[in-house]
């Protein structure tokens, strides 16, 4: 009896673990893993959106895929991030374009001071220019999202109210927004987001030009007590992959992935929009930072000061063949 109980409950045993098998075995074996490099910290929202695109992704795509994050610079740095993935080093990758400002011409123009204060907008705006110029920069890539940060503001750890508080300021700013400071005035003091908590620990710089999320993200609160708002330029992101991975990647797959390049980045145009708000209400009410509205006449004179930065891209834009002006009313009016 004993004998027999034993043999049945092992044979059963055997039935079941063999079903299983065989059921899982196509389902493994068709398992797609894909690298994902990103530069900053887990916390922060560009791996925000790296972890709701893989979730998707998964998800969308059955199992079939599965994505791998690697945040804080573990698999590719910020500078690196784009030759990286060229090369395979990481399939997918999340690059800042203002950290190779000459690299990305026409993409770079949407931080140029056109007046665009909304992400979701500003979001868009870069992902229809990138669709109607396909530039050249993004030969080499699969893009598979775009966005952009919210406007810059100056977070600073001693109070700027005026053009001649900023004056020589040491901030620390990439691509367009440290053009936009100098012509302020400051000295901005080039590198890529990562670096500026040590920067502004050690003291090297005395705050940061950037959307204003940083302030809870980073915890730039603790050592910035001022914000001056300017709501003026925005960082352009994009996602990409290697092509040669794109090219191995099944049709069905591929689809699920274009599908979701518009929706994910206008999702991170929304997330980043209320990340702002909620990065404020902290500074403000638990870290005690001065926001300081600048008054009409004061913004006057800065507006005024960055007159020249749009003319002067037009045109160098120009001198490389780039129809400079369509391309700047073309983000003006896909940011409607
Ligand atoms: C940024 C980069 C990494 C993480 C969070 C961030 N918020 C805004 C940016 C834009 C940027 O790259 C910069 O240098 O200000």
């Amino acid at each position: 009896m004993v004998k027999r109980s034993i043999f049945s409950v092992t044979l059963i045993l055997f039935t079941v673990i063999t079903c299983l098998l065989l059921f899982q075995a196509p389902v493994m074996a068709g398992k797609i893993k894909l690298n994902y490099a990103n530069f900053p910290p887990a916390p922060t929202f560009p791996c925000v959106q790296m972890e709701r695109w893989k979730v998707e992704v998964e998800k969308r795509t059955s199992g079939q895929i599965q994505i791998n994050t690697f945040p804080g610079g573990t698999l590719l740095g910020a500078k690196g991030m784009m030759d990286g993935v060229i090369a395979g080093q990481a399939d997918i990758g999340n690059i800042c374009m203002a950290y190779q400002p000459g690299r990305f011409i026409v993409t770079n123009a949407t931080s140029l001071p056109l007046g665009i204060t909304d992400a979701k907008k500003g979001s868009l705006a870069l992902l229809k220019l990138y669709e109607k110029y396909k530039p050249k920069a993004f030969k080499d890539v699969v893009v598979l999202a775009m966005f952009v940060n919210a406007p810059g503001n100056v977070m600073s750890k001693v109070p700027v109210r005026t053009l001649s508080d900023i004056k020589g300021l040491d901030l620390r700013a990439s691509g367009g927004a440290a053009q936009i400071l100098k012509a302020w005035g400051a000295n901005p003091v080039g590198m890529p987001m990562p670096a500026t908590v040590e920067a502004l620990q050690k003291g090297t710089v005395k705050g940061l030009f950037s959307s204003l999320e940083v302030m809870k993200d980073f915890k730039f609160a603790e050592n910035c007590k001022y914000v001056t708002m300017t709501e003026t330029v925005f960082y352009p992101f994009s996602v990409i992959m290697n092509k040669a991975k794109w090219d191995s990647l099944p049709k069905d797959v591929q689809k699920v992935m274009m599908d979701l390049k518009e929706e994910q980045s206008l999702w991170t145009g929304t997330y980043m929009n209320e990340q702002i708000k909620k990065s404020v209400a902290w500074s403000k009410d638990v870290q005690n930072v001065e926001f300081i509205t600048l008054s009409a006449a004061e913004k006057a004179k800065w507006d005024e000061k960055l007159g020249f930065i749009t003319e002067k891209w037009i045109k160098g834009a120009k001198k490389k063949g780039l129809p400079a002006e369509d391309i700047i009313n073309d983000i003006k009016a896909f940011a409607q």
